[in-house]
């Protein structure tokens, strides 16, 4: 079998419906990071009425608000975006940790596909070269990943992924 073969998400992104939860805690940063993925959504053909965006405080918040986006059964997937900086205690560790395990709990329990666009770094600096300098824009990087796997979804279970069809579990 050649490894060419199987199944793939596309990335289109007509019809499909994108949530984008996005933390305020160091907005410099995650409005940037929500913006590139925004009009990468747009140019893969999302309309703007597809899309809708939910605005936490902080990254620890993210993981309860992209659930409870999801059991809406509004969105196909959703781009969870936050920006967790490096401080003098262990808080850092913290907001990392839960924020990464929530959004994967999130996506466990509803079953609609969640992609974790957390910026998780020692500087700002870091965080900058992240968000449209150096290293590109992990926000474009996660809107393709959320159109790839919204399809995948619809494709491997197309009543069970949000929005066509329903979350799995509600509360
Ligand atoms: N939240 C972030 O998103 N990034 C951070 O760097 C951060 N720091 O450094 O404290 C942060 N803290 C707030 C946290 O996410 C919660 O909003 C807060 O603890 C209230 O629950």
């Amino acid at each position: 079998m050649s490894t060419g073969t199987g199944t793939r998400g596309g990335l289109r992104a007509e019809g499909l419906r994108f949530g984008l939860v996005v933390s305020r805690f160091n907005q410099f940063i995650t409005e940037r990071l929500l913006a590139a993925a925004v009009e990468t959504l747009r140019a893969a053909g999302a309309a703007d009425a597809a899309l809708e965006i939910v605005h936490v405080p902080g990254s620890f918040e993210i993981p309860l608000a992209a659930k409870e986006l999801a059991l809406t059964g509004r969105v196909n997937a959703i781009v969870c975006i936050g920006c967790v900086l490096r401080g003098e205690t262990t808080h850092y560790d913290y907001v990392c940790t839960e924020s990464a395990r929530g959004i994967m709990l999130a996506q466990m329990d509803t079953g609609v596909p969640m992609i974790f666009c957390v910026l998780t770094c020692d500087t700002l600096e870091q965080a900058i070269d992240r968000a449209g300098l150096k290293g590109g824009n992990k926000g474009a990087e996660a809107a393709l990943a959320a159109i790839e796997v919204a399809n995948l979804a619809r494709k491997l279970s197309p009543t069970a992924a949000g929005g066509r069809g329903k979350p799995r579990r509600s509360r």
